[in-house]
């Protein structure tokens, strides 16, 4: 039986997460301390374990079937390969940054300036966008250190808290880009392998809308359960179930987790109490 190669970061910000994803999905990895190959012992798929900068080129020559990468280096490697889930890990943004004393007005700054930073591709497609002409200087690493050694007037490079940027003393002028981890395919995958793809993706998509979602449980007085599901942006009409009490009901839904925090105060206003939030495992409709 055919087996699904899947490609992810050996050692770096994406390893821990994509690997965590894999187990969420119920599927078992030894643990084979620094091996490059590893295989499910439940499910029809091999893990291979690359440099993220390779995961896209593989994909696309089927030395692996589908791969997990930062969005940022899927466009910079430019491969014919299909992007078939945002994951929503390794959040982070491409930006240019100038030392912070420059006096910066608008991108046309870097006209004729030089430029320094991993993603000659994704820049010189940006700078081209907005009618830019720079010359772009190729670092593979520690790109914030260019301008105060006189290598660059400015980089391009993955910002994610700034603290790196800060502690070099240079400042974020423009984003070129949002990126987070996706999942990306070769394109032409032979049936078999694209039916364990459509169940591995069935079981992502559980544990991405878990992870987004939680259970809420609350109790209240039956005369203000109307006003609180009108608050509630639950995905259905919520379960009450009577309490012992006399005239109080447990109300039990699921919610957004970022929109919780909104509608808090509104529920207690509305005469919520004991308000229970819970993790959800998996979500399936
Ligand atoms: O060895 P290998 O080639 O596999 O790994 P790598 O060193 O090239 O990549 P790695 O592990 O650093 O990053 C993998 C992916 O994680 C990137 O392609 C991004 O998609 C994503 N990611 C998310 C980040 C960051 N956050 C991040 N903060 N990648 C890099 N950084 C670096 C950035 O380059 C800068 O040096 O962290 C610094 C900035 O962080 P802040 O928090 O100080 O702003
Ligand atoms: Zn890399």
């Amino acid at each position: 039986m055919s087996k699904l190669k899947i490609a992810i970061q050996k050692s770096g910000r994406l390893s821990e997460k994509s690997l965590e994803l894999i187990k969420e999905c119920g599927i078992k990895i030894p643990n084979g301390g620094g091996k490059l190959i590893s295989e499910s012992t439940n499910f029809p798929i091999e893990i291979l374990f690359l440099r993220d900068d390779d995961i896209a080129k593989y994909v696309e020559q089927n030395v692996a079937d589908i791969g997990i990468v930062g969005e940022n280096a899927y466009l910079e490697a430019n491969q014919n390969v299909d992007i078939v889930e945002y994951l929503g890990f390794a959040s982070c943004r491409l930006s240019l940054a100038v030392s912070k004393n420059t006096a910066y007005t608008d991108i046309s700054f870097f006209q004729n300036k030089k430029i320094a930073t991993s993603y000659p591709i994704i820049l010189q497609k940006y700078l081209e966008s907005k009618n830019v002409q720079a010359n772009i200087e190729f670092i593979s690493g520690s790109v914030e250190i260019a301008p105060s050694i006189g290598l660059a007037d400015g980089i391009c490079d993955i910002v994610s808290s700034g603290s790196t940027l800060m502690s070099n003393g240079l400042k974020e002028v423009e984003k070129v880009m949002d990126s987070q981890a996706i999942l990306i395919a070769s394109p032409g995958l032979a049936d078999e392998k694209q039916a364990i793809l459509q169940k591995l993706l069935f079981r992502i998509k559980a544990v991405l809308r878990a992870k987004e979602n939680k259970y809420i449980l609350l109790n209240a007085p039956n005369e203000k359960l109307d006003e609180i599901v009108r608050i509630l942006p639950g995905m259905k009409s919520p379960t009450i179930l009577p309490l012992v009490d006399e005239g109080w009901s447990s109300l039990h839904s699921v919610i957004q987790e970022d929109k919780f925090w909104d509608i808090i105060d509104e529920l207690k206003k509305a005469g919520a109490e004991s308000i229970l939030v819970a993790p959800i495992e998996k979500m399936i409709f």
